[in-house]
């Protein structure tokens, strides 16, 4: 295929109405690049589950496409939110926590639902890929697929097998794999691979990814090629992705973004990301959503993220919002006036535990009493919206003291924030390949070497859904009491129960780390599979 017959169809694969910012900005950079190349997006998210065949066949027969892009954003469900198939996490401890017998039913048959949504959803995929890519086969028969997206990059390995020879497996961001491909040059320097062809090649995941600088995305061309753009906007209820940057340069033991996006930061020029709101801002969208990594990824992108408010404070719009993940321990006063001044009004800190130490040997690289210090200043600079609090219990060296010291950490940020504006998410976390505790768990045996990450069979999923004994126990029992006192603040309900069983540390517990062996030697066997 040469570049001036290619027709590119951008498919994004059915998922919540999460707006498709991936599928617009490899639209928009195609462009810029191929300015006469026909593009046409077409967002399965926005059609009913029972149109998908005909709606992707209807696209089809009248585009009739040379190149399919499927942009697949999500696999995976552990979450303690109300997921496609009911609350996963909920069903998931029943099962393997609860004492009384119904109970552990109703969770076996709650996880049979949730499991059977999640195998129906991955079939359900793989079938609309096979199905699109033969459906335009009748048209051009040398076109073909190339699949990524957030999903696809997190499970690339396990995606061997599932689709057509000849189709192109990618990792990350999508831009230059496109760009070459049209342009017909190698993409063996890419983080991709063609099955048949090639296997993933050992590590691909971790490496670079090409450099690339963003302009504004160019809605007015995104609306002549999306019919149905216009879905995002009719409600207030959408937060627009807009992407300030790529990449973060820590290593949480747990996260895959820092491989994903890469760890080398790359910043998107302030003056492009305001034009990129303007446009949108002109067609009535209020609300936006840094996608991010991390807004603020460390101390010395401080002055990117003061720029670029700086530049929306001077754009004039006065009436929007936005929300981002916030590592809360790279604010500044100057900064904290900014945000409240540009409208975030949401903001989530993964700080995981509210135990220094702990904090510590996740190696997350935060300062809590940094972290206190700063939110002391945002709620000064007039900050009164909601913080989410997200916290991953038991990850590694979990003990009733560092839950105490949790609960302290917790109720200062209520005490900063307001109770009724901190949001304590409770997660367990869901091991994911290519990160720190995968390796630990390997090696310690927890894991076999051909375990398959995508699996949610009850056997695997218990050993995915991080909670070891010896306190995965009595974590599942208090999440279970949780949710059948409070179930609709199952957070802090968690919190609450967690108090009048342990109690609380002094606060200075909690900020305070101090070095003991058992510790160390964990934080050295993750320092080693870096
Ligand atoms: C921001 C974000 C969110 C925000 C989104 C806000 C918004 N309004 O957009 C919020 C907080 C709401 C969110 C929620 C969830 N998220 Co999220 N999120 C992200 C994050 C950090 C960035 C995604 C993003 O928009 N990036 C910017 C855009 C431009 O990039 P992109 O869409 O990935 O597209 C690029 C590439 O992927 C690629 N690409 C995309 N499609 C294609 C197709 C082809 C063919 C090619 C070649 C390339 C390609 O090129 C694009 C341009 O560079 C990613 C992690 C990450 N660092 O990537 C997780 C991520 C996408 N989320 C994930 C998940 C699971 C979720 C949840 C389902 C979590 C949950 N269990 O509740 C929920 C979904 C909630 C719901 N309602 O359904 C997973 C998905 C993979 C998986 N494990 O299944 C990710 C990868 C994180 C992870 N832990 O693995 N999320
Ligand atoms: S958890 Fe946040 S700060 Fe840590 S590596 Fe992931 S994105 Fe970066």
């Amino acid at each position: 295929m040469n570049s001036t017959s290619a027709k590119i169809l951008y498919v994004r694969l059915p998922c919540n109405p999460i707006f498709p910012i991936g599928a617009v900005y490899l639209a928009d950079h195609i462009h810029k690049c191929f300015p006469h190349i026909q593009q046409r997006i077409f967002d399965l998210g926005t059609v009913p589950p029972l149109e998908f065949d005909q709606a992707l066949d209807t696209v089809i027969d009248q585009f009739q496409p040379t190149l399919l892009v499927f942009s697949w954003r999500d696999i995976q469900i552990y979450a303690p939110v109300g997921g496609r198939g009911g609350n996963p996490l909920q069903n998931a401890f029943e099962f393997y926590y609860a004492k009384n017998p119904l109970v552990r039913l109703r969770g076996a048959l709650g996880g049979l639902k949730v499991t059977s949504a999640y195998y129906g959803e991955l079939w359900r995929n793989q079938r609309l890929i096979r199905r699109g890519l033969a459906r335009s086969q009748r048209y051009n028969p040398e076109a073909y697929a190339v699949v990524g997206g957030g999903a696809v990059s997190v499970f690339y390995e396990q995606m061997q097998h599932r689709f057509p020879k000849g189709t192109i497996i990618s990792v990350g961001e999508g831009e230059t794999l496109l760009e070459k491909l049209i342009r017909g040059q190698s993409i063996a320097d890419e983080r991709c691979y063609r099955i048949g062809e090639t296997t993933p090649r050992d590590r691909l995941i971790h490496e670079a990814p090409t450099p690339l600088e963003k302009t504004a995305c160019n809605y007015d061309y995104i609306a002549q090629i999306w019919p149905e753009f216009d879905y995002y906007l009719q409600t207030d209820d959408f937060y627009i992705g807009v992407q300030t940057k790529r990449g973060c340069p820590h290593n949480c033991c747990y996260c895959v973004y820092t491989v994903v996006e890469g760890k080398q930061v790359r910043i998107n020029p302030a003056d492009e990301v305001v034009k990129e709101m303007q446009q949108l801002y002109n067609r009535g969208i209020r609300n936006f959503w840094f996608t991010d990594a991390q807004f603020i990824p460390a101390r010395r992108y401080i002055d990117d993220a003061v720029e670029l408010l700086e530049k929306i404070v001077a754009s004039g719009m006065t009436d929007i919002h936005w929300a981002a993940y916030i590592r809360a321990d790279n604010l500044t006063p100057q900064l904290c006036d900014l945000m409240v001044q540009t409208g975030m009004n949401y903001f989530e800190i993964g700080i995981t535990s509210g135990s220094q130490e702990l904090v510590r040997k996740m190696r997350m690289g935060y300062n809590l009493r940094t972290v206190l210090q700063n939110c002391r200043d945002l709620r000064a600079a007039g900050f009164d919206a909601l913080v989410s609090v997200n916290y991953s219990f038991n990850v590694i060296d979990e003990t009733h003291e560092t839950i105490r010291q949790t609960i302290a950490y917790h109720r200062e940020l209520e005490a900063i924030f307001g109770a009724d504006k901190v949001e304590p998410a409770i997660f367990f976390i869901g091991l994911q390949p290519h990160t720190h505790l995968e390796g630990y768990a390997l090696n310690q045996g927890i894991l076999k070497p051909d375990y398959d990450p995508m699996s949610v069979m009850p056997w695997t999923a218990r050993k995915l859904l991080w909670n070891p004994e010896p306190l995965g126990s009595f974590f599942g029992e208090v999440c279970l009491q949780a949710w059948q006192r409070n179930p609709h603040d199952f957070g802090r309900e968690v919190m609450a129960i967690l108090e009048e069983r342990l109690g609380k540390a002094p606060l200075e517990a909690a900020l305070s780390a101090p070095i003991d062996g058992t510790g160390e030697s964990i934080r050295k066997e993750l320092v080693a599979l870096r």
